[in-house]
C-alpha cells in the first residue's frame, strides 16, 4: 500500500482543476438487496430476475452486497479509497411501493440515514432518481413507460424525493441511461462489437416491441425526466442542481482535424436524437422525424419545451466509442467506419476499448450544445478479478483502464472542456443485471457468499489519483 508520500512525483501538467469531484457510483437494485424489508414494494427487476432464464445462472438481487444493512461500511470504505462524491440511486419502491399513493416513511429514511452517514464522512451525495427499478405496480397499470402515466408519476416521485431529502442532497440525476432501459427493456439492443459481430442485450420488463412502438417509449422518458426536472425544481429548496445521466452515443473523429471532428459531432448529434438532442435543444431533429415517418413519436410543443427544461448541469456514462467516422460530401456529412473485428476490448462482451471517448465525449458536449457543467457520471470496466494467495486482488488491466481514461480526461479538462467531476463504476463488485455477478466492475471485490470486502490494487490507484488531484 505505499504510495509516494508528497506526490512531487507527479507532474502539475496532470491535474485536474481544483474542487473536481473524485466520486464513485452504484445503483439500487444491484447493491441495496433488501428486497422485500421495510415496506418495499416489487420492482420490475425483482419480477424479471424470478423468472428462471433471465439472468445468468438465474442470479437476482435479493440480498446483493446486503448495503441496505451495510450502509456503514460501504461508507467507511468509500473514505479509506479517498472518494470525495458518491452517486447512488433511490429505489421508487422503497418510497413508493405502489409507484403512486401514500410514501412509505421507511424507505425515504434509509437514504436520509445514507445522506447522513456520506456528509459525516465528507462525501458529497448526488442521488440519482430512477436507476431501472421501475415499480411492478406500474408495469401492470400502465405497461410502464408505454405509457405517459408512468412519467407523470416519475415526476411526482422525484419531486417528493427532492423535497424530503432537500436538506441531505442538493445534487439529482433524474434517470439513468434511456436507451439501456427503453430500448433494453421494450425491445432489446443489438451492440456492435467489431468485425460486423453484434450481441443483442436486454432487461426488464423484456417487452418485445416494434420499432413504431418504440418511438413514443423513448418520448415519455425524455418527457419523465423533464417533468422530474420541474417538480424538483418546484419543490426542492433553492440551489437544488439538476441533470440527467445518459450514455449517449459518441462518435469518434479518425484524425484529429476540423473537418473530421465536425464530422464526429454530426455523427453525434444525430446518433442521439431521441434523447440527449431532444433534452438539449427542445427538437427531435429533421432527420429522426423523416426517418420515422408515420412512426413519429406523437408530441406537443409545450412537452418539448418541458423535456429541454435548463439544466445545471450535464452527466454522462462513458464507456465505449459507438464508432468512428470520416467526413464526406455527401449529406449527412459524414461516414461511419467499421470497427474492425481485433479491436481491444475490456472483459464484458460490448466492451470496445479505445480511451479517447473520455477525451470526445465531454469536448462533443460542450461543441455541439454549449455545456457548461459535465459529470462523468459513470466509466469503469469488468475484470477476471480473484483473491490472490496473499489476499490482494491484482487488477492491473483495471489500473491501465483507469490511468488511461483519466489521462483523456484531463486532456479534455486542460482543453478547456467544463469537467467538474469523475464517478467510478463502481464502488464495489455487484449485480450486473443479465450477467448476474459474474462481472466485476469494482475498485472494492466482494466476496458474496460472506459479504467480505476487500480493497483491489485499481483502489490504491484511485486513493493516491483523488489525493493528488492527478492522473497518477
Ligand atoms: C451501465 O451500463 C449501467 O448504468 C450500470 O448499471 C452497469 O452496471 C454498468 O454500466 C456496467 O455495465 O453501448 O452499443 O454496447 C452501461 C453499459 C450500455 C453496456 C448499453 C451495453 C449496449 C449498447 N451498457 N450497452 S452498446
Amino acid at each position: 500500500m505505499s504510495t509516494a508520500a508528497t506526490g512531487s512525483s507527479t507532474s502539475t501538467r496532470r491535474r485536474f482543476p481544483e474542487g473536481f469531484y473524485w466520486g464513485v457510483a452504484t445503483s439500487s437494485y444491484q447493491i441495496e438487496g433488501a428486497w422485500d424489508e421495510d415496506g418495499k414494494g416489487m420492482s420490475i427487476w425483482d419480477t424479471f430476475t424470478h423468472v428462471p432464464g433471465n439472468i445468468k445462472n438465474n442470479e437476482n438481487g435479493d440480498v446483493a452486497n446486503d448495503h441496505y444493512h451495510r450502509y456503514q461500511e460501504d461508507v467507511a470504505l468509500m473514505k479509506d479509497i479517498g472518494a470525495t462524491a458518491y452517486r447512488f440511486s433511490v429505489a421508487w419502491p422503497r418510497i413508493f411501493p405502489d409507484g403512486t399513493g401514500a410514501p412509505n416513511v421507511k424507505g425515504l429514511d434509509f437514504y436520509a440515514r445514507l445522506a447522513d452517514e456520506l456528509r459525516g464522512a465528507g462525501i458529497e451525495p448526488f442521488a440519482t432518481l430512477y436507476h431501472w427499478d421501475l415499480p411492478q405496480t406500474l408495469q401492470d397499470e400502465y405497461g410502464g413507460w408505454e405509457s405517459k402515466d408512468t412519467a407523470k408519476a416519475f415526476a411526482d416521485y422525484a419531486g417528493y424525493v427532492s423535497e424530503q431529502l432537500g436538506d441531505r442532497v442538493g445534487h439529482y440525476f433524474t434517470i439513468n441511461e434511456f436507451a439501456s432501459f427503453v430500448e433494453g427493456g421494450y425491445q432489446g439492443i443489438d451492440s456492435d462489437v467489431g468485425g460486423g459481430k453484434t450481441i443483442h442485450l436486454g432487461g426488464a420488463p423484456g417487452v418485445r416491441l416494434a420499432d413504431s412502438e418504440l418511438k413514443q417509449v423513448r418520448h415519455h422518458a425524455v418527457l419523465g425526466h423533464g417533468l422530474a426536472v420541474e417538480a424538483i425544481r418546484a419543490q426542492a429548496p433553492a440551489g437544488t442542481k439538476i441533470g440527467f445521466a445518459e450514455n449517449m452515443r459518441v462518435a469518434l473523429p479518425l484524425v484529429d482535424t476540423p473537418d473530421y471532428v465536425e464530422a464526429a459531432e454530426r455523427a453525434t448529434r444525430n446518433h442521439n436524437a431521441g434523447f440527449m438532442t431532444v433534452m438539449m435543444e427542445g427538437r427531435y431533429t429533421d432527420e429522426y422525424l423523416a426517418t420515422a415517418g408515420g412512426d413519429s413519436p406523437n408530441f406537443t410543443d409545450e412537452e418539448l419545451r418541458t423535456i429541454s427544461s435548463p439544466l445545471d448541469f450535464v452527466g454522462i456514462n462513458v464507456y465505449r466509442p459507438g464508432f468512428y467516422v470520416e467526413p464526406t460530401d455527401e449529406p449527412p456529412g459524414y461516414r461511419e467506419i467499421p470497427i474492425n473485428a481485433s479491436h481491444p476490448k475490456m472483459k464484458s462482451s460490448w466492451h470496445v476499448l479505445d480511451p479517447e471517448v473520455m477525451y470526445w465525449a465531454p469536448r462533443h458536449l460542450q461543441s455541439i450544445w454549449g455545456a457548461t457543467s459535465i459529470f462523468i457520471t459513470e466509466n469503469g470496466c469488468a475484470a477476471s478479478d480473484v483473491v490472490a494467495a496473499d489476499g490482494r486482488v491484482y487488477d492491473s488491466d483495471r489500473v491501465m483502464f483507469l490511468r488511461a481514461c483519466l489521462g483523456q480526461l484531463q486532456r479534455a479538462t486542460t482543453d478547456g472542456v467544463p469537467v467538474d467531476g469523475y464517478f467510478y463504476w463502481s464502488s464495489q463488485d455487484n449485480f450486473e443485471w443479465i450477467d448476474g455477478y459474474g462481472n466485476r466492475f469494482g475498485l472494492i471485490y466482494v466476496d458474496f457468499d460472506t459479504q467480505q470486502r476487500i480493497p483491489k490494487l485499481s483502489a490504491e490507484w484511485f486513493r493516491e489519483a483523488a489525493r493528488q488531484n492527478a492522473v497518477v
